[in-house]
C-alpha cells in the first residue's frame, strides 16, 4: 500500500465555542506551511517544545490568531511523519482561519481518520489499536472506556501476537517432526504437537469467551420493563435514567410506544426500554405497543418483571413466549413505599392485600403458559424498588450489572477483552483452523496436509491485527472516523 507524501491538515476539535482548538498538520511539508504563517523574523519552535506564535494571514499578513505550536518529528510523533499542532483559539472563525491559511500554502484538506489511517501505515499504530482509539473516543460507558483504553495499550494485541506466535512455534515443531520421519525416535511425538495445539485451542476459547459481553460493551445491553399496565414501569424508568421522559399517569395503558435510554448501571452501558404493557385483552392502537413491547422483549438482554408489591407475580403467556431462553428476568417487587402499609394502591384506586411471595422460594414464570414449553422458569434474580423513594434502585442497578456483565467483572480490569464482531470473527476462524488441525492429524491425515490449517489460524490472527492489511478491512475500520482523528 502507498504511503502518501502530501500533507494534510484539518480542526481535530469538535465544531462550535470552545475555549481552545486544534488544528493538525502531518506529512513531510508540514513544517514549511507552518513557517510559512509565521513573521520572516520568527521561526518554528524546536520539536516537543512548544512556544506561543503568531499566525498571520498568508495573504496579507495580517494576525489571525496567537497560538501554542507543538512540532512532533517523524518517526516520533502520533503518524510517524513530521506532524505539527496549532493551539488555536476556539469558536466559530479562529479554527477555519487557522485551517483555511494552511491550506492556502500547500497543504491539502485531511479525510476523515486519515491521521490515524497514517499511523498505521507507518506502524506506529495496529489495527485493534486503530480500532480502540474510536472506541475510547466514542465510549458512552466507564466499562468500554476502560476496554478501549487497555486495548489502546496493545493489551489485545499483545494476546493475539502471544497467541501467534504459539500457532508458529507448534508449525516449528510439526516441521521437526515430518523432518525425521524415518528415524524411531523423531525428536518431537505428534502426540505432543497435538497437545500443544489443544492448550492453544483452549486459550482461544477462553478470548474468545469474553466476546459476547465485549460486543456489548459497544452497543449497551437491552433491558425491557415488563409488566401489566400501571405496575410501574414508566416510573421505573424515569427513576433509572433520572428524568421524566416517560409518561407516567393513573391510568393504565398509557404508554403506547417503545422509549428507549441509554444509561450507565454500575459503570456498563444498558439501553432501557418502557414499553406498553402487555395483558391478553389489549385491542386497538393499546395491541399497537404491546406488538412493540413484544419485539423488544425478544431482543432484550435482560427484563425487569414489574409487579406491585403484594400483588400476584403472574407473568402473561405473551411474556414467557417472547422471552429467549439466554435473557436474565428478573421479578421487580414495585412500589415498594406503599407495601407494608397495610395494603397497596394498585394505582386504580383499589387496595389489595399484601402477600409474602418475595422471598418465598423461586416463583415460576405462568407455569400453564405453554404445556408443550418448559414448565417453570426461575426467577434470575428479584428486587424490590419504589420508584417514589428510590429505595432498591442502586441494588437493581448491582443486579443488572452482574446478570449481564458478571463474566466481564470477574476478570482482571486490565485483561484483554473481544470488543468486536470482527475481533470474535477472527478468533473463532483461528479457533475453528486449530481444532481442524487436530482433527486432521488424529484422523491420520499426513503432517504437512494438517498443517494448512495452521497457517490459516496465524492468517485469521494477523488479519485481526492488521499485520496483513487488506484494503476492505482498512474501509469498514476507518469508515466511522471523523475529520481530524
Ligand atoms: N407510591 C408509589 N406509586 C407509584 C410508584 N411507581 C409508580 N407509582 C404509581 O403507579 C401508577 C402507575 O405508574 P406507571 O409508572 O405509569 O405504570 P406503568 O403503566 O406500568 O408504566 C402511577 O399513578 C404512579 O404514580 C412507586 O414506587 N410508589
Ligand atoms: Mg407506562
Amino acid at each position: 500500500m502507498p504511503i502518501e507524501v502530501d500533507t494534510i491538515a484539518a480542526i481535530s476539535t469538535p465544531e462550535g465555542l470552545g475555549a481552545v482548538a486544534l488544528v493538525r498538520l502531518t506529512g513531510p511539508d508540514a513544517t514549511r506551511v507552518v513557517e510559512s504563517l509565521l513573521a520572516a523574523d520568527a521561526s518554528l519552535p524546536a520539536p516537543r517544545r512548544p512556544a506561543v506564535r503568531e499566525l498571520l494571514d498568508p495573504e496579507d499578513g495580517t494576525l489571525l490568531d496567537r497560538a501554542l505550536v507543538t512540532r512532533f518529528e517523524g518517526p516520533a510523533s502520533y503518524t510517524g511523519e513530521d506532524l505539527i499542532e496549532l493551539s488555536c483559539h476556539g469558536g466559530r472563525v479562529v479554527p477555519h482561519l487557522v485551517l483555511e491559511a494552511c491550506l492556502a500554502v500547500g497543504a491539502r484538506r485531511a479525510e476523515p481518520g486519515e491521521f490515524t489511517r497514517r499511523a498505521y501505515l507507518h506502524g506506529k499504530l495496529d489495527l485493534v489499536q486503530v480500532e480502540a482509539i474510536a472506541d475510547v473516543i466514542e465510549a458512552r460507558s466507564r466499562a468500554l472506556h476502560r476496554a478501549a483504553i487497555h486495548q489502546l495499550d496493545r493489551n489485545l494485541s499483545s494476546r493475539v501476537s502471544a497467541l501467534r506466535e504459539r500457532i508458529v512455534h507448534i508449525e516449528a515443531l510439526l516441521a521437526h517432526h515430518v523432518d525425521f520421519p524415518e528415524e524411531d525416535d523423531a525428536p518431537v511425538e505428534l502426540g505432543r504437537v497435538v497437545e500443544e495445539a489443544g492448550r492453544l485451542l483452549a486459550e482461544l476459547k477462553a478470548l474468545l469467551a469474553t466476546a459476547p459481553e465485549g460486543e456489548l460493551l459497544r452497543a449497551g445491553a437491552v433491558v425491557v420493563l415488563a409488566g401489566a399496565p400501571n405496575a410501574g414501569k414508566s416510573s421505573l424508568y424515569n427513576a433509572l435514567i433520572g428524568d421524566d421522559r416517560a409518561l407516567v399517569t393513573p391510568e393504565a395503558g398509557t404508554t403506547r410506544d417503545a422509549l428507549e435510554a441509554e444509561i450507565q448501571m454500575g459503570g456498563y452501558p444498558f439501553r432501557i426500554v418502557d414499553t406498553a404493557g402487555i395483558r391478553d385483552e389489549a385491542a386497538g392502537i393499546e395491541r399497537l405497543g404491546i406488538e412493540v413491547a413484544e419485539r423488544y422483549l425478544k431482543r432484550a438482554h435482560a427484563v425487569l418483571f414489574c409487579v406491585p408489591a403484594g400483588m400476584d407475580p403472574e407473568v402473561p403467556a405473551a411474556v414467557v413466549e417472547a422471552i429467549e431462553p439466554g435473557t436474565a428476568v428478573v421479578l421487580v417487587r414495585t412500589k415498594a413505599d406503599l407495601a407494608g402499609r397495610g395494603g397497596y394502591d394498585a394505582g386504580n384506586g383499589e387496595i389489595g392485600e399484601p402477600d409474602d411471595v418475595l422471598g418465598a422460594g423461586p416463583v415460576g414464570l405462568d407455569a400453564d403458559a405453554d404445556p408443550a414449553g418448559p414448565a417453570e422458569r426461575a426467577w434470575d434474580g428479584r428486587v424490590e424498588v419504589s420508584a417514589v423513594t428510590g429505595s432498591g434502585l442502586g441494588a437493581l442497578r448491582s443486579l443488572l450489572a452482574e446478570l449481564v456483565y458478571g463474566r466481564l467483572s470477574a476478570i482482571p480490569i486490565d485483561a484483554p477483552v473481544l470488543t468486536r464482531r470482527r475481533h470474535a470473527r477472527a478468533l473463532a476462524s483461528a479457533a475453528t483452523e486449530v481444532e481442524g488441525f487436530m482433527i486432521g492429524v488424529e484422523e491420520g491425515l499426513p503432517a504437512e496436509v494438517a498443517a494448512t490449517h495452521l497457517r490459516s489460524a496465524e492468517t485469521a490472527l494477523e488479519e485481526l491485527l492488521g499485520v496483513v492489511s487488506v484494503d476492505d478491512v482498512l474501509d469498514v475500520v476507518f469508515r466511522d472516523f471523523c475529520i481530524g482523528k
